[in-house]
């Protein structure tokens, strides 16, 4: 499904971007499963995983745990499994797989919503090269894009290379502010960025453009044959529920089972 052009982007870059690969129709499901799901957490208050602007209660730029009861989405969860999702994100980093993440990224509504440059393993961008290096085939982020989105900003090529000192500077002293190299990531609806959560990124919606983005990791799992770890997760115990896991298509099961077995 991906060229060779594309999965050396990914490795060298820490990015790939691909256009047009949700259909009208999707869009137009994962667009109604958001809104309801933004009703829910806005409205009647019935989820609390929330991303807050500036820490406060009254403003929310993302939504946490969307597969918890209280909001599930039975399209958003077989959104992971979508030919152009989970088959990219194969072509990417291999077959074996388990669940890491799966948030919706959204406007906020009173207040602008600019975070921090950071790597998502260090939000000081202090990570020793042998670590970043090791992660290059480690896990697969995504921001697939519901709405035109130019949110995402990135360094490309930072995921594998320790910070510069202009880089810390700018880190420590103003995090917002523009960095050398930086890239925004120009999405329309229906196109996926794929990328490497080591890259130093930010997420600046400079318009106030109305955003609702998928915002999934799913990250390499052990060999088969590894044994169990002995302790289930103990985050996100919803997704051990029978009723959960009976309902996923074959297709990703694979992923939530790797998560209680390794997770
Ligand atoms: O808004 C974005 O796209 C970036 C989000 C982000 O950096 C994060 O979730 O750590």
């Amino acid at each position: 499904m991906l060229n060779h052009t594309e999965i050396q982007s990914f490795l060298e870059n820490g990015y790939v971007i691909r256009r047009g690969v949700l259909s009208q129709r999707d869009i137009e499901t994962y667009r109604a499963a958001v809104d309801r799901i933004l009703y829910k957490c806005r409205i009647e208050k019935a989820h609390q995983y929330l991303r807050h602007i500036d820490g406060e209660k009254d403003d929310i730029w993302g939504v946490n745990n969307i597969f918890h009861p209280s909001i599930r989405e039975h399209a958003l969860v077989e959104s992971v499994g979508h030919p152009q999702i989970l088959g990219v994100i194969e072509d990417l980093i291999g077959t074996q797989l388990r669940y890491h993440l799966c948030t919706l990224l959204v406007s906020s509504e009173q207040k602008p919503y600019h975070i921090n440059w950071h790597r998502d393993s260090a939000r000081d961008g202090e990570v020793p090269l042998e670590r970043l290096l090791a992660r290059l085939k480690s896990h697969v982020q995504l921001n697939g894009a519901l709405y035109d989105d130019e949110t995402l900003y990135i360094v490309p090529g930072s995921h594998r290379r320790e910070i510069t000192d202009a880089e810390r500077e700018i880190l420590r002293n103003s995090p917002k502010a523009d960095m050398p190299n930086q890239m925004a990531v120009k999405l329309q609806a229906g196109d996926i960025v794929f990328y490497n959560s080591s890259l130093l990124h930010k997420g600046y919606n400079k318009s106030g453009a109305k955003r609702q983005t998928l915002h999934y990791a799913l990250i390499v799992a052990p060999p088969e044959d590894e044994p169990p770890n002995p302790e289930s997760p103990t985050s996100q115990e919803w997704l051990n529920n029978p009723e959960f896991l009976d309902n996923l298509s074959p297709r990703i099961k694979p992923l939530f089972d790797n998560w209680l077995k390794y997770g």
